[in-house]
């Protein structure tokens, strides 16, 4: 247990104190230690009336309660007088929590000046002047905590309430900057957005749960972020029903409207770029008006070179590619007959014979290695094939690729960077159909070069198309595969014939122990196994994908695809099973649309998937090693195990026969079914997910016998040890 937050000796003003948020402010804060001003105006959520006896009544409470208070009956916008109650009873003031506000709704149409101003004063002007009159007190003690409480009619808009919002955001702008004039002096400013119950919440949530918009709830997080020990600041918190989270704003990466420094803008271009300058797909958030104004400069940095290297197609291949192409390239990304979905890759007399939609990565490095661009691109730089490394691939498709076509890829280096180990290269590569002149597909590859450096360049490019790093939590699916110790040889054959693939001298020359498998065979890999898991097989749904290539695998590794969903985008990791090593990073799969109703790792059949079958065979030795134990339990259960909550496989553990075996009994029917996602039947058998626990999550489910399962846990025990 924590020691108990305390506010001994310290002052706090709540204003509009007299009932409701505020008065459940002044009690706690009271029932731990605070000397509290209780204000509170005495007039009606309207604005109207005034009397003195909701702060007395407040005020009376706490005293009863053996706390400290004093009331104050001023309206904010006369905050010194507030202050200076506090100065006088209490000599001192720590926390100021302007919670006062009224509220009159009609429409924006009809509001008057006098209707605008009174919301105004009363929300932002009266916040303003009583927290202005605490101010010099907290830079002189070098404390002081300030609320400002907003509302999301102000963070969200809501009809009827044009004055009311723009008051309530006003408080967020007054907070950014105090937040900053104070930090220094440990006087720290927050947004609290508390939702209590109104006639809005009432149309929006069910009546049990409007009952949960108590103020007592909300009360604690006011409490927390004005304590001394929270180092909150400058921040926007929203509360209600006992949850709280925090809010801000975020940019879009924007668009560059314009081609040079001498070019303008004009309203076509805005237009034609619109749908850029909208996309929130890599929004973020700035944290400071420098960082804010940093990025723009940076922009103006990239358009300054943009000025000196033109933007012409610098190279262009023309390549012919047909059903022979593409299984060879399915072949070498790993597509198997044992593989239903790969079918469609692997024979040209398939129903839905198609490209898988990589296939066109492969001109990206044919074009670097086959022409003269990189040389281009840096004249002064020996270039050494075994330095030139293939560090990030972004690839869209614009179409549905033909299984034969005669395409042109144009080659255009769009910037040259000085990363400081070395010289990234980033070179776009858009692929067209040479009998219709439509694009199929835009890419992009970037090269490293390790070693090269020195030329002191710019380090960041309006062109670099992010990674990014997957959510926090554990893979939703994951997917493993082996490759071939043959595999860079056989997909060398799609033309990327760099010897350090496959000719152990260059390889030992390059630093590697054995040749290395090409950076995007393993993409090919993985692309496959998020298309099989979030696609239902299908490659039309592929709109793009992106890719860090982070370290090498060797022919023979065996890759493990970890993938979560975040709507249409899936996020994959690919490591090596052998090592737990990361190779592609900060990798994604946009998808057109998600299909997942066919269950898909156990169709890779053959290949190693589902984690827990390691942990059934493990049990199959025990059982067989400790039979009188199982002999014990005498009961068969059944194993469903479930990936991404579809059923996946099925395990008997049948403890009457001493047997482990998969799929349904062989007689009869199981005592109890278990059903648990095979990452969970991992960690449980691994000790680190308590059955119970999972239980009482809703990760067990158990139909049946409950109670034999609990015969279970010794078997368990005793096989920890053994995993
Ligand atoms: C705020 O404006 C609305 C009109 O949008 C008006 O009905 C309401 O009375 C105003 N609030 C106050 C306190 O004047
Ligand atoms: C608030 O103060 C903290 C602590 O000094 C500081 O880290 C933070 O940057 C400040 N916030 C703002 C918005 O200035
Ligand atoms: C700048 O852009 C304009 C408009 O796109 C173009 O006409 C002009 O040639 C460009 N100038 C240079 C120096 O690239
Ligand atoms: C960009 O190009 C224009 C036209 O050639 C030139 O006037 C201008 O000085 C250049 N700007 C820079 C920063 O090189
Ligand atoms: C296995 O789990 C799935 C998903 O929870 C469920 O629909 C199915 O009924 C379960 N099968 C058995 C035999 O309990
Ligand atoms: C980044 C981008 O798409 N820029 C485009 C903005 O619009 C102009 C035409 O108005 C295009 O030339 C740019 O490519």
């Amino acid at each position: 247990m924590p020691e108990q937050l305390r506010y001994d000796g310290r002052v706090v003003v709540v204003t509009g104190a007299g009932a409701g948020l505020g008065r459940t402010y002044a009690l706690l804060f009271a029932s731990r230690g605070a000397s509290v001003v209780v204000n509170d105006l005495g007039s009606n959520r309207h604005g109207d009336g005034s009397s003195t006896a909701s702060a007395d009544a407040v005020v009376q409470e706490i005293r009863q309660n053996g706390g400290k208070a004093v009331a104050n009956y001023d309206s904010v916008l006369n905050g010194a007088n507030i202050i200076k109650t506090a100065i006088e009873a209490f000599g001192r003031v720590d926390v100021v929590v302007n919670n006062a506000g009224i509220l009159r709704d009609t429409s924006f149409m009809k509001m008057t000046d006098a209707q605008w101003d009174a919301i105004h004063d009363v929300h932002l002007k009266g916040s303003m002047k009583t927290t202005q009159a605490a101010w010099p007190y907290f830079i002189k003690q070098k404390y002081g905590r300030v609320i400002f409480t907003s509302s999301n009619s102000g963070l969200y808009g809501n009809f009827g309430q044009s004055n009311y919002s723009a008051a309530k955001l006003g408080l967020v702008g007054l907070a950014n900057t105090l937040a900053i004039e104070g930090a220094k002096k440990n006087v720290y400013t927050n947004v609290l957005v508390p939702t209590a119950g109104s006639r809005l919440t009432e149309d929006i949530l069910p009546p049990d749960l409007h009952d949960q918009l108590k103020p007592d709830l909300i009360a604690p997080v006011v409490f927390w972020l004005c304590h001394e020990s929270c180092a909150e600041n400058g921040s926007i918190i929203e509360t209600a029903l006992g949850w709280a989270g925090k809010c801000h704003l975020v940019r879009s990466s924007g668009c560059v409207l314009r081609q040079n420094l001498s070019a303008n803008v004009t309203p076509e271009n805005v237009q034609e770029n619109w749908s850029k300058v909208i996309d929130m797909t890599s929004a973020k958030r700035l944290n400071s008006i420098q960082e804010a104004t940093g990025e723009l400069l940076g922009f103006i940095e990239n358009l300054q070179s943009e000025n000196s290297s033109s933007n012409k197609v610098d190279q262009v291949l023309t390549n012919n590619y047909n059903y022979h192409d593409i299984i060879l390239y399915a072949l070498g990304v790993g597509a198997t007959v044992q593989e239903p979905n790969d079918i469609r890759y692997l024979y040209e007399n398939a129903d839905e014979f198609a490209v898988l939609p990589t296939f066109y990565v492969l001109y990206g490095p044919i074009g670097c290695m086959s022409t003269s661009i990189l040389q281009d691109a840096l004249p002064n730089i020996q270039l050494d094939p075994t330095r030139i490394l293939h560090g990030e691939q972004y690839l869209e498709v614009c179409k549905q690729l033909p299984t034969e076509a005669t395409v042109e890829t144009r080659f255009k280096v769009q910037d040259v960077l000085d990363k400081g180990k070395g010289i990234v290269v980033l070179v776009q590569h858009d692929t067209y159909n040479v009998a219709d002149g439509e694009k199929l597909s835009t890419g992009q590859i970037s090269i490293f070069i390790v070693g090269a450096s020195g030329f002191e360049g710019k380090r960041t490019s309006i062109h670099t198309i992010p990674t990014v790093d997957p959510p926090a939590r554990k893979p939703d699916v994951t997917v493993t595969q082996q490759t071939s110790v043959d595999q860079a040889a056989l997909y060398r054959l799609n033309g990327d014939f760099n010897p350090l693939h496959i000719d152990a001298n260059v390889a030992a020359i390059a630093g590697y122990q054995k040749p290395i498998l090409h950076g995007l065979c393993s993409l090919g890999f993985s692309t496959r196994h998020v298309l099989h898991t979030y696609a239902a097989g299908d490659p039309s749904l592929f709109k793009s994908i992106k890719a860090r290539f982070a370290k090498p695998v060797m022919p023979g590794q065996t890759l493990r695809t970890d993938m979560w969903r975040n709507s249409n985008r899936i996020h994959f990791q690919t490591s090596l099973v052998e090592t737990g090593v990361p190779v592609v990073t900060g990798a994604y799969i946009d998808l057109w649309d998600v299909k997942t109703e066919v269950p898909r790792a156990n169709l890779c059949s053959g290949k190693e998937n589902l984690q827990s079958d390691a942990i059934f065979a493990t049990i199959g030795e025990q059982v067989k090693l400790n039979p009188d134990q199982a002999k014990k339990v005498n009961a068969v259960f059944l194993y469903n195990i479930t990936v991404g909550g579809k059923p996946i496989s099925e395990w008997t553990l049948d403890l009457k026969n001493g047997e482990v075996h998969k799929g349904k009994p062989k007689s009869g029917k199981a005592d109890a079914t278990l059903t648990v996602e095979d990452t969970d039947m991992v960690e449980i058998a691994l000790g680190k997910l308590n059955p119970q626990i999972a239980f009482m999550r809703g990760k067990l489910k158990i139909t049946g016998n409950i109670m034999l399962t609990q015969k279970l846990k010794t078997l368990m025990e005793t096989n920890k040890a053994k995993l």
